[in-house]
């Protein structure tokens, strides 16, 4: 599409908002920034943007005589694609992008695309830097935190882009089409924005929507939806599964991690080898694995960046340890299936904080997960008396609810005493309480490095 001189609505003024304005104008194009949010200070959204910008920012309501002139509304990922402000647009015949697709119309380049409930970042990082071992111009981007529309500006034929795409950002694709695509995993998240279970699995698949059989997705083979995805996948399917040996794939078989390809088993490598542990990771590794193996990356550059990779900052990140106490910070497991990882990676007697915002998830199964290692559980945010009375419900004792995150940590050092751990793993987003789980996790590591040794 044309952008030269289109009026673009941007809505969203957080990072992504940022970066579709700046690309925007650089494509030379005339965006209006727009945010819901009314308190918010425009001299500080202006400040985010380069000098000399013609860029007009409005907050709060958009006037009826703005909308009339807009040509394209690009929306950020926070933005529900299913309001009326959103539908009266479409109703125009106006087209809704997120700021994903603006990103693929103006960039250039390979694009691998990488999605799932859990484990998608440390997919990202690593791919990532698998891809950067082999020289060139690589950009991570996406979820992660680096908007698309930043670095797409300036691609080249040769850029390869590593996006991490949330359910969000799929919402709102139309033409974007990864060389490689994967879905790590879905498992029950963000059903408040989705609504069922059903759309939510829609948004991950779309992410091969316009892939053909010359692309790939790498698909888990162990999980049920991606499995039953792989039967009507437009792109060629590469299995990975960390429970069978596959006729063909990556697959996990006792602690090694084996390629089976044209009827030929090949061992790559033993799971010790890796800096990270767990299930979760074996599968993460398999996944990159797969998806730079795709991307005609040597078998000997991908397996030697594998084993030196070390764990993603906030996922089951080991902290310190105070006065014998070790302290971890999961504040990237922001559901249950994430928070489950999060406990079954600890192998002592566990004070837990949990609880945050309410995506309406169910948290039976994080809370069976506990297997008798949880000693105290300590809840906050707005879903803290839900997961109280389910904690009541599997008969888990000692569940303490906690006012703000300084009572919280204050409490877990008061319960736990040596050879304990701490483990901030809340199976919820910190929204509500903090802007980001990442702030979450900096504000716990700083408390915990601040205790007396
Ligand atoms: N807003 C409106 N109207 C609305 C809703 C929000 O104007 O109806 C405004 C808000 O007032 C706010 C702005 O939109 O000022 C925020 O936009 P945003 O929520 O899209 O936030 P960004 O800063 O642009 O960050 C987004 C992603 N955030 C979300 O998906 C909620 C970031 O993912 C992502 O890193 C970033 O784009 C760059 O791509 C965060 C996330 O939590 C990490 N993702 C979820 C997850 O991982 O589970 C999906």
């Amino acid at each position: 599409m044309d952008l030269q001189g289109k009026k673009v609505l941007v809505v969203g003024s957080g990072i992504s908002g940022i970066g579709a304005v700046r690309a925007l104008e650089h494509e030379g194009a005339e965006p209006i920034l727009f945010d819901a949010n009314e308190r918010l200070n425009v001299e500080e959204i202006a400040a985010k943007l380069p000098a000399g910008s013609m860029t007009r920012i409005m907050t709060g309501k958009l006037p009826v005589e703005e909308e009339a002139s807009v040509e394209l509304v690009i929306l950020s990922p926070g933005v529900p694609a299913d309001t009326e402000f959103v539908e009266a647009f479409r109703r125009r015949g106006v087209k809704i992008w997120g700021e994903i697709e603006l990103a693929y119309e103006i960039g250039q380049g390979r694009v691998i695309g990488i999605t799932g409930t859990n484990g998608k970042t440390t997919t990202t990082t690593l791919v990532g830097e698998i891809m950067a071992a082999c020289g060139g111009d690589v950009e991570v981007v996406g979820n992660i935190g680096n908007p698309y529309t930043l670095t797409a500006m300036d691609a080249t034929q040769q850029t390869v882009t590593v996006a991490e795409i949330s359910s969000f950002q799929l919402e709102t694709i139309e033409r974007f089409c990864p060389d490689v695509s994967a879905i790590l995993n879905i498992t029950p998240d963000h059903l408040n924005r989705h609504h069922t279970m059903e759309n939510y699995v829609a948004a991950k698949e779309a992410i091969t929507r316009n892939q053909t059989k010359e692309q790939v997705c790498v698909l888990n083979y162990e999980n049920v939806y991606t499995r039953a995805f792989g039967e009507r996948c437009n792109a060629r399917v590469v299995w990975f599964s960390s429970a069978r040996a596959l006729e063909e794939g990556f697959y996990q078989e006792g602690e090694e991690i084996f390629q089976a390809l044209d009827g030929k088993k090949t061992r790559l490598m033993n799971i010790h080898e890796m800096k990270l542990v767990g299930t979760c990771n074996v599968e993460n590794v398999m996944a990159a694995i797969a998806i730079t193996r795709a991307m005609g990356v040597p078998m000997e550059t991908i397996l030697s960046v594998v084993r030196r990779f070390k764990a993603v900052e906030h996922r089951i990140e080991f902290v310190a340890t105070k006065r014998g106490v070790d302290y971890y910070n999961d504040s990237k497991g922001t559901n249950p299936d994430a928070a489950i990882q999060g406990i079954k990676a600890m192998n002592k007697p566990t004070v837990l904080i949990g609880g945050g915002y309410d995506k309406q998830s169910e948290y039976d199964e994080w809370i069976e997960a506990f297997e008798g290692k949880v000693k105290c559980f300590v809840l906050i945010g707005q879903t803290r008396e839900k997961i109280a009375e389910c904690a009541a419900k599997h008969g888990i004792g000692n569940v303490i609810l906690a006012d703000s995150f300084e009572e919280a940590l204050e409490i877990c050092t008061r319960n736990a005493v040596s050879g304990d751990a701490v483990l901030l793993s809340p199976a919820c987003a910190s929204w509500g309480m903090f802007p980001n789980y990442e702030v979450r996790g900096q504000l716990f590591k700083e408390y915990v490095n601040k205790l007396e040794d």
